[in-house]
């Protein structure tokens, strides 16, 4: 929880039974990260590489969400400082991936595009996903990277620095969280699925019709759920915990890495209207392949 993450919790007393707890609770969380960090026998060097990059500007990310406890109290510039933190790990991310790989070129949120010299290859780059929620302390954001050799997602690795899962793929290779292959849900039954979406906010266009597309989802589903990370939410359809996600308004890094993670869980990922326009014209429906069908008739019957 945001609350009791970083500094506040370590201040507790050591002789507390609360200290206790929490130490056997590190502890053990601390062992199954080392687990984790060390057991993706299945990654290649290039999600070795993408990896390594994600958790190392993951600690500062980790470092800073703690900090914004503080400025939330003090209400001092939190945006700003919410900035700072995003572009700091954009910058180690991509130093880390320029060492790796000298040759290829960029697209980041942050910094826009650049050029490589190898231009069949570019790393494609979201540093901060779920800013929103970074910022009011809730734990649901991801650190987004993909790879992209020539205009097709070919590896991705979406990190959750809070909770410690890492969702990855690389194409032909399935998809995985952490050490685990994941699979996408095989339910095909819309009053049973979960779907997962995002709203237009504070003046953006399209409200109107993505309240009705909501509408529609949610009188014929078991729920509509709003997360506020694309790239997260796409990985959660990748491991069958969301059956759908639709979003329209995105960009290329929102969503490169987690729609190859679908598509390497099994799913299907297209833009809203069915076509295939998904990275560069920003809708983008994911499902399972049971579903994805009735999905798009869903959303596409206004
Ligand atoms: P971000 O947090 O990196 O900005 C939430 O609906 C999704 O929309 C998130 O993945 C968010 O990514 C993305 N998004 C795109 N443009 C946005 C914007 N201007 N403000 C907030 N979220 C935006
Ligand atoms: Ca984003």
């Amino acid at each position: 929880m945001a609350r009791t993450w970083g500094a506040k919790i370590s201040r507790a007393p050591l002789h507390s039974a609360r200290a206790r707890v929490w130490c056997a609770a590190s502890s053990a969380l601390w062992l199954s990260h080392i687990r984790k960090t060390h057991a993706m026998s299945h990654a290649s060097a290039l999600i070795t590489i993408m990896t390594k990059a994600a958790r190392k500007a993951a600690r500062g990310l980790v470092r800073d969400f703690g900090e914004v406890q503080e400025l939330q109290v003090s209400k001092k510039g939190v945006a700003d400082f919410v900035s700072l933190a995003d572009h700091r790990a954009e910058q180690v991310i991509y130093e880390e991936l320029s060492v790796a790989r000298p040759k290829y070129g960029f697209v980041m949120e942050e910094r826009g595009e650049i050029e490589g010299v190898d231009n069949s290859n570019r790393w494609i780059v979201d540093p901060l996903d779920g800013t929103t929620n970074f910022l009011h302390g809730l734990p649901q954001f991801a650190i987004s990277i993909a790879l992209e050799r020539d205009r097709q997602p070919f590896a991705g690795v979406v990190y959750n620095p809070v909770t410690d899962e890492l969702f990855w793929a690389e194409k032909g290779a399935g998809a995985f969280l952490n050490d685990r292959r994941i699979r996408v849900s095989e339910r095909s039954d819309l009053s049973e699925c979960v779907f997962a979406c995002g709203l237009p906010f504070a003046g953006r266009p399209g409200r109107e019709r993505a309240l009705k597309e909501a509408e529609r989802v949610l009188e014929q589903t078991a729920g509509v759920r709003r997360f506020g990370s694309a790239a997260l939410d796409l990985a959660f359809v990748a491991a069958g915990r969301f059956d759908a996600f639709w979003e329209r308004d995105l960009n290329i890094w929102d969503v490169a890495a987690g729609a190859l993670i679908v598509r390497e869980a099994g799913g299907m990922v297209s833009d809203i209207e069915g076509g295939a326009k998904f990275l560069t014209e920003g809708s983008i429906l994911a499902a399972n392949a049971n579903l994805h069908t009735s999905a798009k008739a869903l959303l596409s019957d206004g």
